[in-house]
């Protein structure tokens, strides 16, 4: 409970403050406050940043862990677990950790949520061994969410979980501790910006007592001396997890980013600030269609609805879509980082522990296929999804199957090298296989082992060698590229170009942003001139872009079609092919022309042929 001899609260209703030194602290920081350079005399305090760049081979050995291993938990805890989401009996939208947010509950208020967390039945080393149970392989928690109270011993103020809380126990050093025992990457996730405690963090815009401060002071007193002291005082850890990145002072943000230093083999997520790259790209709640070229990523996701424990939340997704988005991310070469929600006493409820252990049983047999594999070279099979891993002088390919063949025959199209074994990982019955016109044909027993997914570890030699089977025109002349198969450039979320449905239909939609464009690679055979036609929505008067196939392009204008909800098809002009091969796609709206369009498809018809040739 927090000690009544500290320091008497500062009139600016700030952060209370733990001892006499934190209150000297805070008093400097409140004088460097008058000055516009708070973060700046501060970040100045910081540890030489200008360490040499760390060189490639010294980049792949930091990430090489998190690389293999694929596959971790997150997890949501804090003052929202103990009325899950609720507030005076009602239900507040969206995600519990929000509540105090959806119920504009004003601080004072919500602090008596604080005064009782009192998870009594918590177990780290219990819960730990869950996430190990289940094959995960790092555990990042919430240290700090958007609401302000610490889950850690915080020497930065007295609401934390130690201090505040009738646990009085520092549940991050616990977990830390217990993740060391069993081998598990520990990390923090931490709201570095938005902080609806303190007068200067981002996002209280209900609570009228608060005496705003600056943002650059939050930093500077707060978010800077907890993510110091989480990275100094919990041993190793493996992942600093930024949420919610807000516009943030250069200072400020150089302040935060120079304290990664202190763990040099730290992993850092790209939520630190607007355009940070951190060391790999974070996506959340859905699986992206394709992968980001170029880097890593992951993808989190709640077991259920809600981030945090909320009563209501009763959509847990089944174990089966769970695996199959396991193997769907590892198969696009990400890592899925799975979120569960403690409740107000410290356990999970029994929905997630069933489906931590029914994964971790599928993972005892079919681990191989997702522990430090990357992403498919065959594309994404018609049944299933596939992972690969160089082993030897060949290369495993785990051939993922959803769908399991009625006719015991499984095609692996456009393989072309030469067989070594193929075998199921289930059970470890042997498989033969024969080439075919399309690939590479795997004989299968009539039932799957797993409905799931069943594992086929297919060994083939050498580098994988894959004809492309990238989209061609058919025997008629005609292509036709459908915005579901696009790569969709620039697609960082809602704010760009993405894929939309209307009417059951996919199309790239909520085009705003002129530097999106749209990208398919296919393959011609058959030089010549092809006729472009899209099927597409215009609302705007019209609208100006360019369609290329590799050097050749043409320019189209295109009038409104009456709506975004109306589709036409629109003759767009003809492009010269001259060569066979592979070739992009690609529609790139014209700068200062461009008008949104939703683009449904687009088709490639090979002038002069005709059904008959
Ligand atoms: O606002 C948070 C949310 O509560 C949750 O923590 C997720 C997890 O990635 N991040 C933010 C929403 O993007």
């Amino acid at each position: 409970m927090p000690d009544q001899n500290k320091l008497p609260r500062f009139p600016s209703s700030p952060p209370r403050l733990r001892s006499a030194r934190h209150g000297l602290l805070f008093l400097v920081a409140v004088v460097l406050a008058t000055s516009p350079t708070t973060t700046q005399q501060l970040a100045a305090q910081q540890p030489a940043t200008q360490q040499p760049a760390e060189s490639p081979d010294e980049n792949a050995s930091r990430i090489a862990w998190w690389r293999e291993a694929k596959f971790g938990m997150f997890v949501h805890w804090g003052v929202y677990s103990v009325v899950g989401g609720q507030y005076k009996g009602q239900e507040l939208p969206n995600s519990a950790e929000w509540m105090m947010a959806r119920g504009k509950i004003p601080i004072a208020e919500y602090e008596q949520y604080a005064k009782q967390f009192n998870p009594v039945e918590f177990d780290a080393d219990k819960f730990v061994g869950l996430a190990k149970q289940a094959g995960m392989k790092y555990l990042v928690i919430t240290a700090k969410h958007h609401d302000g109270f610490a889950m850690f011993d915080s020497k930065a103020t007295d609401y934390n979980v130690v201090d505040f809380s009738p646990f009085g126990r520092d549940i991050m050093k616990e977990l830390a501790e217990a993740c060391q025992k069993q081998g598990i990457k520990f990390g923090f996730y931490y709201s570095q910006a938005q902080d609806w405690h303190h007068p200067g963090g981002f996002g209280n815009g209900w609570d009228k007592s608060i005496q705003r401060v600056s943002s650059d002071q939050y930093v500077s007193e707060k978010a800077v001396p907890e993510v110091r002291q989480l990275l100094t005082e919990y041993g190793p850890i493996g992942i600093f997890w930024w949420d919610t990145p807000r516009a943030m002072s250069e200072e400020a943000f150089n302040s935060l980013h120079s304290l990664t230093k202190l763990q040099p083999n730290v992993l850092t997520n790209d939520r630190l600030g607007e355009d940070f790259p951190g060391d790999y790209k974070t996506f959340e709640r859905n699986i992206p269609r394709q992968a980001p070229q170029g880097k890593d990523w992951e993808v989190c996701m709640p077991i259920s609805g809600s981030w945090g424990y909320k009563k209501s939340d009763t959509n847990f997704k089944s174990t089966r879509t769970l695996i199959r988005n396991l193997a769907d991310i590892a198969s696009k070469g990400g890592n899925y980082l799975l979120n569960v929600s403690p409740t107000g006493t410290g356990t999970l409820l029994p929905q997630a522990v069933e489906r931590l252990e029914q994964i971790g049983q599928w993972m005892q047999t079919n681990g191989e296929s997702i522990y430090g594999t990357t992403a498919s070279p065959i594309g994404k099979p018609d049944w299933g999804r596939c992972t690969a891993k160089a082993i030897g002088d060949g290369t495993a390919l785990y051939l993922h199957v959803f769908d399991w063949p009625q006719d015991g025959k499984l095609v692996i199209r456009g393989l072309e090298n030469d067989v070594q074994s193929a075998q199921l990982l289930d059970g470890g019955q042997i498989l033969s296989t024969q080439t075919v016109g399309d690939g590479i044909l795997v004989s299968v027993p009539a039932d799957p082992p797993n409905d799931d997914d069943s594992v086929i570890k297919l060994v083939v030699s050498g580098t994988p060698e894959v004809r492309s089977l990238l989209p061609t025109p058919g025997k008629d002349g005609v292509l036709e590229l459908f915005a579901d198969q696009a790569f969709i450039h620039n697609n960082e979320g809602s704010r760009d170009a993405g894929l939309r449905e209307h009417d059951g239909i996919p199309h790239v939609g909520y085009w705003l942003d002129d530097q999106a464009w749209v990208e398919w690679e296919i393959e011609i055979r058959d030089p010549g001139v092809y006729r472009v036609s899209a099927v597409m929505s215009v609302q705007e008067p019209q609208t100006e872009f360019r369609v290329s196939v590799n050097d050749s392009q043409l320019a189209a204008s295109v009038p409104s079609t009456g709506s975004y909800g109306r589709y036409t098809r629109r003759d767009l002009g003809t492009i010269q092919v001259s060569t066979a091969g592979r070739k992009s796609v690609r529609v790139i709206p014209t700068p200062g022309s461009w008008q949104p369009m939703n683009l449904r498809q687009l088709t490639l018809k090979r002038e002069g042929k005709t059904d008959a040739d």
